[in-house]
């Protein structure tokens, strides 16, 4: 239907079991369900919280969230998520079941940071599926500290998706800057609209 592709309100179709929503807000306080959600943590290696959209989700999670992260085996010392990987925790307090967390690059030291970038999505996809997540928040991955230009970003990130969501009903992006949110809503009509 014209209105599922058209975009004109952050809705884009993905394929015909999945739609990408594309919306301003903090992704602390998103869910659809409380059983089959989760919102992606943009995280650091270590995985235990920082600052931007890590520090709030840990903020808002509690502190069992932290401690669920230290359970998760290291895969060298002080590296529990590499780069590009995802790994997933329940969300404890947040009002999304899951969190599922991962390491986006960082630009201007990463090798590859556009194959790290799309890695990452490609990951939180791929984990969701696995736990039987229908509906999932990502936020603008790497596009804070570490730094990942919005418009480059945005071209990894919408076909990324549209390349893998498939078995997952709802990915929702909930952007909490304006500008990346402007940028995405104009990419995604520029590469998604059909
Ligand atoms: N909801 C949605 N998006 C948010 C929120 C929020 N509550 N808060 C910030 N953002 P960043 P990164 C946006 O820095 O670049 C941490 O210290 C923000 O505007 O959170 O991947 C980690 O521990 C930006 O567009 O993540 C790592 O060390 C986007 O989320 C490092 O930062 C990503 O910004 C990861 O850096």
């Amino acid at each position: 239907m014209a209105s599922a592709t058209a975009g004109e309100d952050g809705q884009f179709k993905l394929s015909e079991t999945s739609v990408l929503k594309i919306k301003k807000g903090d992704i602390t306080q998103w869910f659809i369900d409380g059983s089959s959600d989760a919102i992606v943590n943009p995280a650091n290696p270590r995985m235990l919280g920082g600052g931007g959209a890590d520090g709030a989700i840990h903020r808002a999670a509690g502190p069992e969230l932290r401690e669920a992260c230290v359970k998760v085996p290291e895969v060298r010392p002080g590296v529990r998520c590499p780069t590009g990987e995802a790994r997933i925790t329940p969300g404890f307090k947040l009002p999304a079941s899951h969190v599922i967390h991962t390491v986006g690059p960082i630009y201007d030291s990463d090798k590859d940071p556009k194959g790290s970038l799309r890695n990452a999505y490609k990951n939180c996809l791929s984990v969701a599926k696995k736990n039987n997540i229908q509906y999932i928040a990502f936020p603008s991955i790497s596009c804070g500290v570490y730094g990942y230009p919005y418009e480059e970003a945005a071209t990894v990130a919408l076909p990324t998706i549209k390349e893998f969501a498939d078995g997952i009903k709802e990915v929702h992006f909930v952007l909490f800057d304006g500008n990346v949110y402007d940028v995405w809503l104009r990419k995604a009509k520029e590469l998604l609209q059909v």
